[in-house]
């Protein structure tokens, strides 16, 4: 099959052509994973089906594992989350769905250069950019609410597309609230509510980004995903139980396990801004397979753009001076896009002058 654009040939296509050599364009130096199952383990907290309210018996215990990962880990897989078995399994299959749409019918839902909305195969769109290609397509939109959606690039044949992620979202956004409350309260923050409100509170929304990586021929020279952390405030992450999510800890590349029923949530850049750097938003990336394909649905929570996110003043004073510049949340994720995945970078260029001095 005659390619000579690889630059925009979406993956699958080139997967599906049964290419052995996969194009200069993907191949980079890929950090090896440490493989030690028994050394680290993201933490798995039980939700025990949300224990929504402070009536609940294990309250404290699960909140306080709740803050534990988010200040030690980043990173936490949740389970008895209250979301059924059967709303995952439809928003799984609406979206293979999608995947599974003829090549021309998936192009008219295709991103444009400076919007990533749509479908699309990188992130980090940059005309100019050096950064190599990754080994995977995705479908990204908002979500929630309803009218952030950008229906123009909204996949309104599929069957049960719009209703499953009208319920998921509508669950997901009490999970994001339920977590916001556990770590406000660990902050000690005037209010319950006080993070919700430092990112919009009502207005705030939720984005997905629906990530198909088809198998590939020479796996270890390629990512599915780059290095990044998070630009928003938290994500929750639904995968399909390939192994392939992994996170830097203590400088070493590690799976994030598999467990059947479970949710991955990290904290984003926005969170350990607001937290002064108390709860860390860590890098991680998607690696790929020789055999199998993978699918992961991000959801991302955000504030609106105009909102101005800095550290909470509660948690400043002459001991703990601010360690990042506070800036609106649309000039965070302007910088964000412009420079594409890299690692920890947005957050670092956040980080007050002087702090960088004295952190680093
Ligand atoms: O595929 C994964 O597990 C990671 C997805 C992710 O980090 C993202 O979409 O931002």
């Amino acid at each position: 099959m005659a390619m000579e654009n690889w630059a925009f040939t979406r993956v699958q296509t080139l997967a599906d052509s049964g290419i052995q050599t996969i194009p200069p364009e993907y191949v980079r130096r890929v950090e090896k994973t440490h493989h030690d199952p028994n050394r680290f383990q993201v933490p798995i907290i039980d939700l025990q089906l949300g224990f929504s309210s402070q009536q609940h018996d294990q309250y404290d215990s699960i909140a306080a594992q709740i803050s534990r990962a988010a200040e030690n880990w980043g990173f936490f897989q949740i389970i008895n989350h209250g979301i059924p078995d059967s709303l995952i399994a439809r928003v799984q299959e609406a979206s293979k769905a999608f995947f599974q749409l003829p090549t021309q019918e998936k192009e008219a839902y295709a991103n444009e250069a400076q919007n990533p909305i749509g479908y699309g195969s990188k992130i980090g769109y940059s005309p100019d950019s050096e950064a190599k290609l990754e080994w995977g397509d995705y479908y990204y939109n908002a979500i929630w609410p309803p009218d952030m959606r950008d229906m123009s690039k909204w996949p309104i044949q599929l069957s049960d597309f719009t209703e499953s992620m009208d319920e998921y979202s509508r669950e997901l956004s009490k999970l994001f609230e339920l977590l916001m409350e556990v770590l406000s309260r660990d902050l000690d923050l005037e209010s319950e509510n006080s993070l919700n409100e430092s990112v919009g509170g009502e207005r705030k929304g939720l984005h997905i980004r629906i990530n198909y990586y088809p198998p590939c021929p020479q796996p270890d020279l390629v990512v599915g995903l780059a290095p990044h952390s998070d630009p928003n405030v938290l994500t929750i992450l639904l995968h399909d139980q390939t192994p392939g999510l992994q996170i830097r800890k203590n400088g070493a590349w590690i799976d994030v396990q598999c467990v059947p029923g479970a949710l991955v949530v990290n904290i984003a850049d926005q969170m350990e801004i607001l937290s002064n750097g108390k709860f860390k938003s860590i890098e991680h990336r998607g690696v790929v397979h020789k055999d199998r394909s993978r699918m992961s649905w991000a959801v991302f929570c955000s504030p609106p753009r105009d909102v101005l996110v800095s550290p909470k003043r509660e948690l400043i004073d002459e001991q703990h001076p601010p360690l990042y510049q506070g800036a609106s949340y649309g000039e965070y994720l302007t910088k964000f896009f412009k420079k594409g995945l890299d690692g920890k970078g947005h957050i670092h260029d956040a980080k007050q002058q002087d702090s960088l001095v004295s952190n680093s």
